[in-house]
């Protein structure tokens, strides 16, 4: 009888090793960050590729679940042809200029990033988000759903990046946060400020008065502060109370200098990875997630802000006369980054009046 059995279990590991074209990279497909094998579904095997996702937010930050809904709706859509592995927390990637370069050489299939480091390898984008921009959140997604946002997500791929804009998240306004208190743009006199990898913003704190540092990634912010290297940073709530960096800098001040969008990009190597009709629908998919991210970026924000004031951390908010001062000192971004661009930022300005 055990004889019998062995032989039955050995034929079918055969038949199960012969249906799989006796792949050896699909036998081990679970193990690799991308994969194909081939299944018996159909008279002409379909393509099963798993494909990568870098996140450097934890687990249940709003861009996080919109990374999970996103690969979700994929491998629905794609009847299980394309899955998509996410990993989150900056395990893969803790800084995104550098998931940024590995998705131009096709070393990542995906990263969940912001708009900020981008403009390093894509220009335009400093446009859309130059300091004091838009006057609110809704104004923001009138111009980010309208032809000029969507027409900035397109030059991604135009300008030759190898990076492809799937889609915008919300991440609401940015703020500064320090550890001593700050009320005013004098208050930012020779500080540290950590900034994300762009220029631009690297100037918007030297015309505020402050040394912008960048080459330090969102997780290690934390520390930078609690160690001295630096004085401060500028986030939004969800990010400045998830990193911890309230207990390092408790000092809040309300000036909303920016409103930076995530982006979710994906390699241009993606499109050879899979067929057609199945780049389309992760375009799509990407698509039908941003609302989703909006609704779960609204209630982290209110939670965020909660949680942070009720563990001690002083909010001051400017009033109107101190954000027209640092509204004021930044024509000469508008001059060097606008440039070429006037009639644009115009555009932008009248939206939704
Ligand atoms: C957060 C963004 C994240 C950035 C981070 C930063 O969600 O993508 O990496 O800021 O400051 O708001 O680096």
């Amino acid at each position: 009888m055990k004889k019998v059995l062995a032989l039955l279990i050995a034929v079918l590991t055969i038949f199960a090793f012969v249906s799989c074209g006796g792949d050896k990279e699909a036998a081990s497909s679970s193990a690799a960050s991308t994969s194909t094998t081939t299944t018996t579904a159909s008279a002409a095997p379909a393509k099963t590729v798993t494909l990568v996702l870098s996140e450097v937010h934890a687990e249940g930050y709003p861009t996080t679940l919109a990374d999970y809904e996103f690969a979700r709706l994929v491998e629905e859509r794609t009847e299980g042809r394309v899955k998509i592995s996410v990993y989150s927390g900056g395990t893969l990637y803790g800084e995104e200029t550098g998931s940024i370069e590995a998705l131009q050489i096709g070393d990542l299939d995906f990263a969940r990033v912001s708009a900020s480091p981008v403009a390093s390898y894509v220009p335009a984008l400093n446009v859309i988000q130059l300091p004091y921009l838009y006057r609110d959140g809704d104004h923001m997604w009138q111009v980010l759903n309208g032809p000029i946002g969507q027409d900035m997500l397109a030059e991604i791929q135009a300008s030759g990046s190898g990076l492809v804009g799937l889609c915008y998240y919300d991440a609401g306004s940015r703020n500064f946060y320090t550890d001593v208190p700050v009320q005013g743009v004098e208050d930012l006199a020779g500080l540290k400020i950590r900034l994300q990898n762009n220029a631009m913003m690297v100037e918007m704190v030297q015309l505020l008065g402050g040394n912008g540092v960048t080459g330090i990634g969102p997780n290690e912010v934390y520390s930078a502060i609690s160690q001295g290297t630096i004085d401060g940073a500028e986030n939004n709530w969800p990010t400045y109370e998830s990193m911890g960096d309230y207990e390092a800098a408790p000092y809040f001040i309300l000036d909303g200098h920016t409103r930076v969008p995530e982006i979710l990009l994906a390699s241009e190597k993606v499109i050879s990875k899979v067929s057609a009709e199945d780049w389309e629908i992760i375009q799509q998919c990407a698509k039908d997630t941003q609302e989703y991210e909006i609704e779960q970026w609204a209630l982290r924000e209110e939670s965020s802000r909660e949680k942070v004031v009720a563990a001690g951390v002083t909010v001051y908010e400017p009033t109107a006369e101190q954000i027209a001062e640092f509204q004021s000192l930044m024509d000469p971004l508008y001059a060097k980054y606008g440039a070429g661009y006037e009639d644009m930022i115009q555009e932008i300005i009248n939206t939704g009046l």
